[in-house]
């Protein structure tokens, strides 16, 4: 149901009422706000207090004995939210463990810190879109208690009379089956999709090797792909599948007329539609689809669909240079077609953006200048602007800028001019943590502001790749604590993650399953000032504080898959970067669902693979980005890989009956 409001044209909540009286929010314990999924041991690790006092403790839960004491950091008072926040700064204690934190009185929730802390948390936002999986049936071991039928086959969808073409008229049944659920409703929209399918795949382009053998306890999928890149490919495939063969052009989105009521998949059997083609969605597949086919070209298993993509994307690209005024305006196209469409719009009057990253994508692709003049590709901002589903411009400004080997032609050169956009960006960002109370990267109080954080979580992660300055990476891991506790609610917007999470999400599975606990893994749309919901009960009217945890609350209570993609990207990356900076020690995890049958032993300077009852075929090492470092082929039992350095590593194995599995491994 989510709609157009997610947008960054929306004024910050300026708060000119009196002063609250200070103990009107006030809960016992609830004073200390945390990251309450974790800190990782060798990270920085910041709390904030709203009370000052002279000092803060950390308890250890099993011995009750205070294990590290520090003064409090000086106040920082902050109007948006009426509070004031001292800082509490454990860093540098590195004993993994239970605590709690005690300022005066005050006692917080448990504090836990791991080595890996984000870990479950990297593979519940992830299978939070198979959660949400159209035409799919959510089986038991792997959906836990959420199991439940395969809803909308969408294998038999109409052509709404505002997409009729010669070929397609009014009422023409297509099969577009797939894909994930948008938001809380069951429509499918391109629009959303986009941007959605882009961070996962930058996620799984940042570390390819680690999210291979990162398990995200599913069905086993059809060939040798990742979980994280099966997950894709179900979205990616219907993707495709709303482009018109004929000419190209794509789909705004497959829905029902109207919006279902609060039902299970497959009790909502309503007549499902594609609906008006437009320049934005046809630009978004172009985007993701000429994306898809760099990265998919070196995968052998995915050779043929790098090639589809890639004919996809261009003549994607063509139609919308034929169309490029096909804008998606709902409110007009009910005037003119029947019948009435209700769903959410996307609209977006401003397609250069699209246009932009259409153009990157494909001249990263193509290697043809001709993108790169076409898109404006030259002239890059002096800042890049924050990521969303109506502004994707920076979309194209991250991809040029981390392939900067790909830069040719007119855009020699052009990647440390991007550099230097994003770390003005960021930088901004970085530095927001001394002028709000909570020390966070700031965003926005609007609708979906928790992607907003997100989205900048991300920003200052790639910050932090091409600097190689901490600051921004000890940012995105503050963004990380902003999401998870360490914020002026005192949730966890994580279903099912740290001790105080939504329990009831805007969310039509979660809402009719007759399962207490909601689906997990999903982020909800945060803090919003506006409150469009007109929900009663909210309790305050700061943005900062403008949450409530009730299904009604569509405007900071629902839940959309553009939200989760950079939680599962923050997530993902700062588990792949824990995972390998973790204890030295031979631990190989087990890995991708063939991987039990891999057996690793080391010995000075090798990995040896075996796979019991198999011969293999071919042994390859690799680095975490996913290079080939050693690799040997032959029939034998079992192929001895040189290994030259420590650290964490992927081993894949080919047997000779054509099974693939792959394992992480600790070379100490
Ligand atoms: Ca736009
Ligand atoms: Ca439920």
């Amino acid at each position: 149901m989510k709609g157009n409001h997610d947008m960054f044209n929306r004024p910050l909540f300026a708060c000119a009422l009196a002063i609250a009286p200070a103990l009107l929010w006030a809960q016992s314990s609830e004073r200390i706000r945390i990251n309450q999924v974790g800190y990782a041991i060798d990270q920085i690790k910041i709390a904030i207090s709203l009370d000052k006092g002279d000092s803060a403790s950390l308890i250890d839960s099993a011995t009750s004995q205070v294990v590290w004491k520090e003064a409090l950091g000086k106040g920082m008072p902050w109007s948006d939210a009426k509070d004031t926040g001292y800082v509490i700064d454990f860093g540098t204690f590195r004993t993994p463990g239970t605590y709690r934190l005690q300022v005066g009185k005050e006692i917080s929730r448990p504090v836990h810190i791991t080595a890996t802390p984000f870990l479950e948390l990297s593979r519940a936002s992830i299978k939070a879109f198979w959660y949400n999986r159209s035409s799919y049936a959510l089986a038991s071991p792997w959906a836990g208690s959420w199991v439940r039928a395969a809803g909308h086959p969408d294998t038999a969808v109409r052509v709404h009379a505002s997409a009729a073409t010669t070929l397609r008229p009014e009422n023409t049944i297509i099969s577009s089956p797939g894909g994930w659920y948008d938001a809380g409703d069951y429509g499918k929209y391109i629009v959303n999709s986009g941007i959605s399918t882009w961070t996962l795949l930058h996620l799984y382009e940042s570390t390819p090797a680690f999210f291979d053998t990162l398990s995200l306890n599913v069905p086993s999928h059809s060939g040798p792909t990742s979980d994280l890149l099966d997950e894709i490919l179900w979205n990616l495939r219907w993707m495709l599948s709303m482009q018109d063969p004929a000419d190209g052009g794509v789909y705004h989105k497959l829905t029902t007329a109207q919006f279902s009521a609060f039902v299970m998949p497959n009790k909502d059997v309503a007549t499902r539609y594609v609906v008006q083609k437009s320049t934005a969605a046809t630009l978004d597949l172009a985007a993701v689809s000429a994306y898809a086919a760099r990265l998919f070209k070196d995968i052998p298993e995915l050779a043929s669909l790098s090639d589809s993509c890639r004919t996809a994307a261009l003549s994607a690209w063509n139609w919308a240079r034929a169309n490029p005024n096909s804008i998606y305006d709902q409110s007009t196209m009910n005037k003119h077609f029947m019948p009435l469409i209700g769903t959410g719009d996307y609209g977006d009057n401003d397609v250069s953006d699209e246009f932009q990253w259409a153009a990157a994508e494909l001249f990263l692709t193509t290697q043809a200048d001709s993108f790169a003049v076409a898109g404006s590709l030259t002239k890059p901002p002096s800042a890049l602007p924050w990521p969303s589903w109506q502004d994707v411009s920076v979309l194209a400004w991250l991809d040029l800028l981390s392939n900067k080997n790909l830069l040719s032609g007119s855009l020699s050169g052009l990647g440390t001019k991007l550099d230097n956009s994003l770390l003005t960006t960021a930088k901004s960002l970085r530095n927001d943590r001394s002028s709000n109370g909570y020390r966070i990267p700031m965003g926005g109080f609007w609708w979906g502001s928790n992607s907003v954080f997100a989205n900048n979580g991300l920003l200052l992660w790639k910050a932090w790749q091409i600097s190689n300055d901490t600051s921004y990476r000890n940012a995105s891991l503050e963004t990380l604590d902003y999401l998870l506790g360490r914020n002026a609610t005192g949730y966890c917007f994580v279903t099912g993650f740290g001790s105080r999470s939504p329990k009831h999400i805007h969310h039509r599975p979660s809402a009719a399953d007759g399962v207490v606990a909601p689906d997990p893994g999903f982020l909800v749309g945060g803090p919003n000032s506006g409150q469009e919901d007109s929900c009663v009960g909210y309790p305050s009217k700061l943005g900062p504080k403008s949450y409530l945890d009730d299904q009604d609350c569509y405007s900071v209570n629902e839940v959309a898959i553009n939200w989760n993609a950079p939680l599962a990207y923050l997530a993902g990356v700062w588990n792949a970067a824990n995972t390998i900076s973790g204890p030295a020690g031979i631990h190989s995890a087990a890995a991708s669902k063939l991987s039990t049958q891999l057996q690793l032993t080391t010995q000075t300077g090798t990995v040896v693979a075996s796979m019991a009852g198999r011969s293999l075929s071919q042994a390859q090492l690799l680095s975490l980005d996913g290079r080939i470092l050693s690799r040997v082929e032959g029939p034998s039992a079992s192929l001895s890989l040189h290994a030259t350095a420590s650290g964490l590593f992927v081993v894949r194995v080919r047997a000779m009956d054509g099974t693939v599995a792959a394992q992480r491994i600790v070379l100490p």
